[in-house]
């Protein structure tokens, strides 16, 4: 089992398609175990981007990421940090394929809906700045018996 890291950012919240983005996580079959709206400060933002804060187009993510609230969630399932990613599509709205979220929603490379984890390190960093330990609600879904063979 794997956790990622996922993001809904203001612009999926703006657009009211909240709903529909985590229908297809929960569609999947994945199994979300944490989740919550917050506003992102500045001072998370840098957390969050810390590999981005130096580039020129941080001052603008910043602002947009910061500009209305998010939903901060963490996804279970069996290699869900790419599965995820691979839901999501390329960063860009413009390149990610259709089908994907971001290829289906989005027509912008800064306003591309979602974020998630893009790796078993980084899901650890970002689960760590968003969630405490006891806001973390793992349990075993009912449903487990008819999404995937016992032995996967
Ligand atoms: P991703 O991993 O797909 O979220 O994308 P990156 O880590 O490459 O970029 C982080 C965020 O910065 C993305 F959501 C898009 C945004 N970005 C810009 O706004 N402008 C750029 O030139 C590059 C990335």
């Amino acid at each position: 089992m794997e956790r990622s890291l996922v993001l809904l950012k203001p612009d999926c919240v703006q657009r009211r398609l909240m709903g529909q983005v985590i229908s297809r996580f929960e569609n999947k079959g994945l199994n979300i175990i944490a989740m919550k709206m917050l506003q992102v400060t500045p001072d998370l933002a840098k957390q969050h981007y810390a590999e981005h804060v130096e580039k020129p187009f941080y001052p603008g993510l910043e602002k947009f990421i910061t500009g209305a609230p998010v939903v901060a969630m963490i996804i279970e399932g069996l290699e869900a940090v790419s599965v995820v990613r691979e839901m999501l599509g390329a960063t860009s709205g413009l390149k990610a394929a259709a089908g994907t979220i971001r290829g289906d929603f989005s027509s912008s490379r800064q306003m591309n809906l979602v974020h998630a984890s893009d790796g078993a390190e980084s899901a650890e960093r970002e689960i760590n700045l968003y969630f405490a330990t006891n806001e973390i609600c793992a349990y075993k879904p009912t449903l487990t018996p008819w999404l995937k063979a016992e032995d996967e």
